[in-house]
C-alpha cells in the first residue's frame, strides 16, 4: 500500500511560497503525522506533502491519498488539493478528513464536491491514529516541539464553538500514557491542542506528573494553545500553582461573556498572578464581531488595561463560513459582508471591526513595551514592534531595548539592513536566512554577504 498524506496549501500567517514545506509554529499537521505512523505500522509506504506537487516530486503512485482540513473558511484549499491529486492520480482512493470535513460533511454542496472528485470523507477522530504517536520525520523541516492532546471534547457547549461538534465524546488520556508519550517523543517543548485542558478528569495528577518529566535531563516547557478555562481555575485555584510548577508558558484565559463578567475575570487573573504569572505575561482571549457590541467590547479592553494583561482578539467567523477574505491592509477602502462575516445583528460594521483590532494591537504594544516603564502608548513603539517582527523573520528572539538601538549607530545600521533584506525577500518570496545563534559581527557579515549575493541596496 502506498499512502500520500496531503496538507493543503493553507494560507498560514507570514508564510512565503518558498517556506511552503517549513513548519509554522502553530500549524503542525499532527493528524496526518499520526495517520502516517498508523499506516507505516501496517507496512505502507508513506509520504507527506504540503500543497500541490507534480508526480516526480512525489516519487510513487499512491493507492490512497489522505487530505486533511482545518478551518471551514479555508475550504477552498482543500478542494484545490483534491482536484489536483484527482487529476494526477485518477485511480487512487481519495479520503478527506479533519475539522472542516467533520463540520461540513452533511451539507449538500459538500456531498456534490465529493461526488465530483470521486472522493469520500472520514468524519471525526481516527481511532487507529489516536492510538499512536506522530511521526515527525515525515516533515521536511525539523520541528522543535511535540503537539499532543491530554483530553478530547469539552465539558461546555458554547454556541459559537465547533469543538463539541467535532469531538462529541469526552475522553481523557491516562496520565501515565501521556507522560510515556512525551518521554518517548523526546522534545523539550510540548504544545497541547486540547479544547479545555483543565477539564481533564485527573488534572491535578497530570500537572504533578508533567512537572517531573525530563527530556535529555532538562525540564519540559508546556503551552496550551486554546487557553485555560478560568471558571475551572476559580473552582480549583491550586491548579494555577501546579501549572506554574509544571512550567506552563504563555498562559491565556478566555473572556467571551459581556462586560458584566469582569469580576470573575479579575479573580482568575489574580489567581494566576498569585501563582507567579506576571500580569503582562497573561493574555485574555476575547471573541469580537459577535454578540457583545463594539462599545461594550471597548469597556472590556479598558478593564484589561487596568489589569495590565494582554488581549488575544478572536474575530468571530461562523462555523458554516466557507470563505474569509478579511484583509487588514484594506483599511482605507474597507470591506463588506461579501468579503467576510460582519456580525451586523449586534451592531458590528467593518469600521468597528478594524477599529477594535487597532485598539487591541496598541493595547498589546503598550503592555509589552511601555507599561513597565510607566509610559503611555506612543507611535515609536510601533517601530519597536516592527523590529520585533523583523527579528522573528530571521529566527531571532527579542531585540534589545528600544533606547539602546536608538542610541547605537551599529544597531541602527543593522536594523536598517535587516529591514531592507526582509522586504526584498518577502517581495520575491525568498526563504528567510536564519541568524539564530549569531553574535554582532557574525550577524553583520551574514547580512552583508546575503545582500551582496542578492543585489540588495543597503545604502542608508
Ligand atoms: C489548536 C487550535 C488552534 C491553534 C492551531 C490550529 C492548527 N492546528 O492549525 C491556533 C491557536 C493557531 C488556532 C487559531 C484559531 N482558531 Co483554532 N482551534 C484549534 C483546535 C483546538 C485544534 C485544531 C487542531 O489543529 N487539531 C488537530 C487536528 C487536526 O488533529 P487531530 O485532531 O489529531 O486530527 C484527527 C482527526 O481530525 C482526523 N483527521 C484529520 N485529518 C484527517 C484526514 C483524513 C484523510 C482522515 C482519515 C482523518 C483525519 O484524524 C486525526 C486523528 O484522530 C480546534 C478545535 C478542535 N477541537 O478541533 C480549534 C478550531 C479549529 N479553531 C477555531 C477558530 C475559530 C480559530 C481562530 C479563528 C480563532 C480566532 N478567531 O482568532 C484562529 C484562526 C487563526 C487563523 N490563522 O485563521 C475553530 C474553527 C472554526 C471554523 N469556522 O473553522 C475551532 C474548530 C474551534 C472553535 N472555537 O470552534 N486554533
Ligand atoms: S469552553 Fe471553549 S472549547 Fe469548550 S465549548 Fe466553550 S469555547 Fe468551546
Amino acid at each position: 500500500m502506498k499512502v500520500l498524506l496531503v496538507e493543503p496549501d493553507f494560507p498560514y500567517p507570514n508564510k512565503s511560497k518558498h517556506q511552503a514545506n517549513k513548519v509554522h509554529r502553530n500549524f503542525v499537521p499532527v493528524g496526518l503525522l499520526k495517520l502516517g505512523t498508523f499506516y507505516q505500522n501496517r507496512g505502507a509506504q508513506v509520504k507527506l506533502v504540503r500543497g500541490e506537487h507534480i508526480k516526480r516530486e512525489i516519487g510513487f503512485v499512491p493507492t490512497s491519498i489522505l487530505v486533511t482540513s482545518i478551518f471551514t473558511y479555508w475550504s477552498d484549499c482543500v478542494w484545490r488539493a483534491v482536484s489536483h491529486y484527482r487529476a494526477l492520480f485518477p485511480h487512487a482512493e481519495i479520503i478527506v478528513g479533519g475539522i472542516y470535513v467533520t463540520l461540513h460533511h452533511r451539507r449538500a454542496y459538500f456531498r456534490r464536491m465529493l461526488a465530483q472528485y470521486d472522493a469520500r470523507c472520514h468524519v471525526g477522530l481516527h481511532s487507529g491514529a489516536e492510538a499512536v504517536r506522530p511521526d515527525y520525520t515525515l516533515l521536511e523541516s525539523g520541528v522543535d516541539h511535540h503537539v499532543t492532546h491530554a483530553m478530547r471534547g469539552c465539558i461546555r457547549r458554547c454556541s459559537f464553538c465547533g469543538t463539541w461538534r467535532i469531538e462529541p465524546r469526552r475522553y481523557d488520556k491516562p496520565v501515565e500514557r501521556l507522560v510515556e508519550e512525551i518521554v518517548a517523543v523526546g522534545k523539550a517543548r510540548v504544545l497541547f491542542f486540547d479544547n479545555n485542558f483543565l477539564a481533564h478528569g485527573d488534572v491535578e495528577t497530570m500537572l504533578t506528573e508533567l512537572a517531573k518529566v525530563r527530556v535529555k535531563g532538562r525540564p519540559v516547557s508546556y503551552e496550551s494553545q486554546s487557553g485555560f478555562d478560568g471558571r475551572l481555575l476559580q473552582r480549583k485555584p491550586e491548579l494555577a500553582e501546579l501549572l506554574k510548577k509544571a512550567n506552563f508558558k504563555n498562559v491565556r484565559i478566555a473572556w467571551d461573556s459581556g462586560f458584566a463578567g469582569h469580576r470573575a475575570i479579575r479573580r482568575q487573573i489574580d489567581i494566576l498572578n498569585g501563582a507567579g504569572y506576571r500580569p503582562e505575561s497573561v493574555a485574555v482571549f476575547m471573541i469580537y464581531n459577535h454578540d457583545t457590541a463594539y462599545e461594550e467590547m471597548l469597556r472590556k479592553v479598558e478593564k484589561c488595561k487596568e489589569w495590565g494583561v494582554q488581549i488575544n482578539d478572536c474575530r468571530y467567523r461562523p462555523l458554516d463560513a466557507q470563505h474569509d477574505n478579511y484583509n487588514s491592509r484594506k483599511y482605507q477602502t474597507g470591506q463588506t459582508d461579501e468579503d467576510y462575516h460582519i456580525h451586523a445583528c449586534a451592531g458590528w460594521t467593518d469600521a468597528k471591526v478594524r477599529d477594535f483590532r487597532r485598539r487591541v494591537r496598541r493595547h498589546n504594544i503598550w503592555v509589552r513595551y511601555a507599561k513597565a516603564r510607566g509610559e503611555g502608548y506612543d507611535r515609536n513603539m510601533e517601530r519597536w514592534s516592527d523590529i520585533h517582527n523583523t527579528f522573528k523573520f530571521f529566527g531571532l528572539d527579542r531585540p534589545p531595548a528600544y533606547e539602546l538601538m536608538e542610541n547605537s549607530p551599529t544597531w541602527k545600521r543593522r536594523i536598517h539592513v535587516m529591514k531592507r533584506l526582509r522586504n526584498f525577500m518577502k517581495r520575491r518570496e525568498i526563504m528567510a536566512i536564519s541568524l539564530e545563534g549569531l553574535g554582532g559581527c557574525a550577524m553583520d557579515c551574514a547580512l552583508d554577504e546575503t545582500c551582496r549575493l542578492l543585489g540588495v541596496d543597503t545604502a542608508l
